[in-house]
């Protein structure tokens, strides 16, 4: 059987409120193509699909037009992400049956069995006269998963036994496949993803799958394979969603058989406008730099010994391409170039809040609640 794994479509999100639902099509009809091309016979959408829990009457359009001509190319199982509402995801998901897709907000899933056979946390279908058993772990927060939290179990462990359940449903001669969202222990950073900065309590080792052809995760946007012998990969976004995702998007297109991993690509996205981070020491310079990028969002760092004069900043914002402007001037440069890992939290916390509310000194009881809070995690 192939497979088509994608994740972290997050449609909706803006870059610098410009808006790239345009783009987001795009690249849906890119993936819908991609599928046909390589006659896939099951989607895997890893989750975060919307980048809100209350996504745009545009992003939800676009989700629903998009899910609607896969699934008629192909089985679609998709799952929600933190970023999800996983009861507004998965609202339509009776309907969302009858055209050969399984939303997944929650654990329970059991309402597809009217389609599949399904168990507690699984689905069991036929592809080509062979059987296959999809593990279905939506974003396994502690309240999403319905646990109660027992004393002295990590939250590894108890994502562990929520993988393990579905499991059961595997079998000695089924194609047998994990999909979830999460953050697993060797990802690498990059991009804006939140929960990956609240420290290593809440990794999964690979050690918490249960073992499968392939395991589908979300969560992280770089793409990577994270064991090659478990089979464990995250596609990756489906485009850009910060100035330091400079790697090349795509999604994983993979035919499996009882035997294992037949065949696998990363097939290239490329319909996005990429992202571009970019340095100028002169007007001149950043003009031409931008001249040069039209085909990329653009964060334009400036450094300049005097102040720039209205002209060239004129001539600079006329670029559309450019979604954010730095300029470093020599007496802010101390404060810009110090590493932030030599400052403690509250210096780096008085410094965010003060750069977003216009040089503001935060209350104190602010920043002692902060800290508190950073104390805890
Ligand atoms: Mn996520």
């Amino acid at each position: 059987m192939k497979i088509l794994h994608t994740a972290d479509l997050h449609l909706g999100k803006k870059l610098f409120n410009t808006d790239r639902v345009d783009e987001q099509e795009a690249v849906m009809l890119e993936i819908i193509d991609i599928a046909r091309a390589n006659k896939v016979d099951m989607a895997l959408i890893a989750g975060d699909i919307f980048d809100t829990a209350l996504p745009s009457a545009a992003a939800e359009t676009l989700f629903f037009e998009s899910m609607v001509n896969l699934g008629q190319i192909c089985t679609v199982i998709v799952i929600a992400g933190n970023h999800d509402d996983p009861v507004r995801l998965a609202a339509a998901k009776e309907m969302a049956l009858s055209c050969n897709i399984v939303l997944a907000g929650e654990s329970d899933i059991t309402y597809s069995a009217r389609k599949f056979e399904a168990g507690k946390g699984y689905i069991k279908t036929r592809i080509n006269d062979q059987k296959v058993c999809v593990n279905i772990v939506p974003y396994p927060s502690d309240s999403r998963m319905g646990e109660v939290i027992k004393e002295n179990t990590a939250y590894p462990e108890r994502v562990k036994r929520r993988l393990f359940e579905g499991a059961k449903g595997f079998e000695k001669d089924s194609i047998n496949i994990n999909i979830s969202h999460l953050f697993c222990v060797g990802g690498v950073k990059e991009g804006d993803e939140r929960e990956i900065e609240l420290g290593g309590a809440r990794l999964i080792p690979t050690e918490a799958f249960p073992e499968a052809h392939y395991t589908a995760l979300g969560h992280i946007h770089k793409p990577q394979t994270i064991s090659k012998t478990k089979n464990i990969h995250y596609s990756g976004s489906i485009m850009p969603y910060a100035f330091d995702e400079t790697s090349q998007k795509s999604v994983i297109i993979a035919d499996i058989n009882a035997q294992g991993i037949n065949d696998f690509v990363r097939a290239p996205l490329t319909k996005y406008k990429p992202v571009a981070k970019l340095q100028a020491g002169s007007v001149m310079q950043a003009l031409d730099l931008l001249e040069k990028n039209l085909d990329k969002w653009v964060w334009l760092e400036l450094k300049l010994d005097d102040s720039i004069t209205d002209s060239a900043a004129k001539s600079l914002k006329s670029f559309s391409n450019m979604l954010r402007f730095s300029l470093i001037l020599p007496e802010r440069e101390k404060v810009i170039i110090k590493d932030k890992r030599l400052k403690s939290d509250r210096e780096i916390f008085v410094e965010f809040y003060k750069s977003q509310y216009g040089g503001k000194e935060p209350k104190p009881e602010l920043v002692n609640m902060f800290l508190e809070i950073m104390n805890e995690l």
